[in-house]
């Protein structure tokens, strides 16, 4: 089952995130990323095959894309929260982003 991250256990997990531009959203318990890329083309293949892995983990993003941005939201809603989920999506799409 998964569970919302504690205080306790959420450090370790999202401190590397929030050093690769991971933010907590405010008055939310999610995680927020605005990604940029060269085009529509690289923004939406990148969204591509980060659905191929949300599809695969049954986790999902909220995202919104205009033209070669997406600005991304990520949190569990089974849980209300921050789940060890919403971080492995998170690092998948930092090394897609590469
Ligand atoms: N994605 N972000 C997110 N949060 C969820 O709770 C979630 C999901 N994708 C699918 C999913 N839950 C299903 O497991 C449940 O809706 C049944």
């Amino acid at each position: 089952m998964t569970e919302k991250l504690s205080d306790e256990t959420r450090g370790p997990l999202l401190e590397p995130l929030f050093a690769t531009g991971w933010e907590m959203v405010e008055g939310r318990d999610a995680i927020k990323k605005t990604f940029v890329f060269k085009n529509f083309v690289e923004a939406f293949g990148w969204m591509t095959r980060v659905a191929i892995w949300a599809e695969k983990w049954d986790h999902h993003p909220e995202w919104f894309n205009v033209y070669k941005t997406v600005d991304v939201v990520l949190s569990t809603h089974d849980v209300g929260g921050i789940s060890a989920l919403d971080a492995k999506l998170a690092r998948k799409m930092d090394n897609l982003a590469e």
